[in-house]
């Protein structure tokens, strides 16, 4: 039997989970994870780069988990770890420090979009963010990085940066390809859809949680913005309604011109009934079984003790290459 190809990808806990990141990100998972063996992380020392409240910080933590595994990820196919669990990552992270470039990382532009918005000191961490995120994934040697629009410059990077040390050396490194998906690749902001939904977004109108009651979904669908054209359509003049009609779409199913035909005639308040209905059905479900695993956090953590025990394991190998080629000593 061929060994099935590598799959990582992560979530920073830096606020609740939004519809953004489960369109965009943790529903794909679920499918990918019967052709793939998948790591799903989440990526606490990711968070870390911008100020986070300790308690909240442990709090998102155990809530990503048990959303991971509400909404369909099987710890008996996958592995479900917290990153600081699996100390290599910090350490590839240095050892690939040495060979990345400050010319490269100053091109990223989630770098330069989120130091623009800070008025105080911004962090070295959050400078050299991209270099923990090639560790999460060239530790496993990864085939395939399925992540949001977003984080496509930073699966470029690294490549570069496993290009460079396999080069300088010999193959240590899997090259991983990311994957975009086509549908719910940018889910926007429901008040600002010229901006993506994001969990450290200020205002939460703009953001459906998942943890959100199904009151609150409604309510927030309700109050998003559209315009005065007042037609169910695509059109880049109406953002708004741009967005909750791909929202529609990724959860499902239909097309863009099915969902079209389907309100013709008819004004956004149908529309937005129809869709706060959809997204309750969607996510109710999983609100109810995260909150279920979140009563019993011994248990939780056992499943993190577990898997990170695994992440170990496989992480600890590719460190232990990568070394020996750069020369240093092992006892
Ligand atoms: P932050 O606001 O703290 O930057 P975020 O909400 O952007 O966080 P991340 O932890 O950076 O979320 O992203 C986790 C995953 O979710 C990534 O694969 C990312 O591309 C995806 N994702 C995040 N926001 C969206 C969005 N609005 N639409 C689609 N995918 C998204
Ligand atoms: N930077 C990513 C989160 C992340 C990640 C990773 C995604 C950290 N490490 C490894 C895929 C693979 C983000 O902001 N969404």
């Amino acid at each position: 039997m061929n060994k099935k190809q590598v799959l990582f990808s992560g979530i920073k806990p830096s606020g609740d989970i939004t519809l953004g990141n489960y369109l965009g990100a943790i529903k794909n998972w679920v499918d990918l994870q019967n052709d793939y063996d998948c790591y799903f992380s989440i990526v606490d020392l990711h968070a870390i780069t911008v100020k986070q409240e300790p308690k909240d910080l442990r709090k998102s933590t155990l809530e990503i988990m048990a959303i991971y595994i509400a909404s369909g990820i099987d710890i008996k196919k996958s592995t479900i770890f917290i990153q600081s669990h699996v100390p290599a990552h910090t350490e590839c992270s240095w050892l690939l420090n040495c060979y990345s470039y400050i010319g490269e990382l100053s091109r990223m532009t989630q770098y330069k979009d989120t130091s623009k918005n800070k008025d105080q000191n911004v962090s070295v961490g959050l400078f050299d963010y991209p270099v923990l995120m090639a560790s999460d994934i060239l530790l496993y040697q990864t085939d395939l990085v399925p992540v949001g629009e977003d984080q496509k410059q930073h699966i470029e990077l690294t490549r570069d940066i496993a290009t460079r040390f396999n080069n300088l050396y010999s193959p240590t490194f899997k090259i991983p390809t990311p994957s975009i998906p086509k549908a719910g690749a940018r889910i926007m902001g429901l008040q600002d859809p010229t901006k993506k939904m994001s969990k450290s977004d200020e205002n939460e109108n703009g953001c459906i949680y998942i943890l959100d009651s199904d009151d609150v979904i409604r309510r927030k669908i309700n109050k998003a913005v559209t315009d005065t054209v007042g037609i169910v359509q695509i059109s880049d003049d109406q953002l708004g309604v741009k967005n909750l009609i791909n929202i529609y779409s990724v959860v499902t199913g239909l097309s863009f011109n099915d969902i079209e035909e389907k309100y013709k005639g008819k004004n956004y308040s149908h529309f937005k009934k129809d869709l706060g209905d959809i997204l309750v059905a969607e996510l109710s479900p999983i609100r109810e079984k995260a909150n279920s695993l979140l009563q019993n956090k011994d248990e939780l953590l056992k499943i993190a003790k577990e898997n990170s025990d695994k992440a170990n394991y496989v992480a600890q190998k590719t460190l232990r290459k990568m070394k020996k080629k750069i020369g240093l000593i092992s006892l």
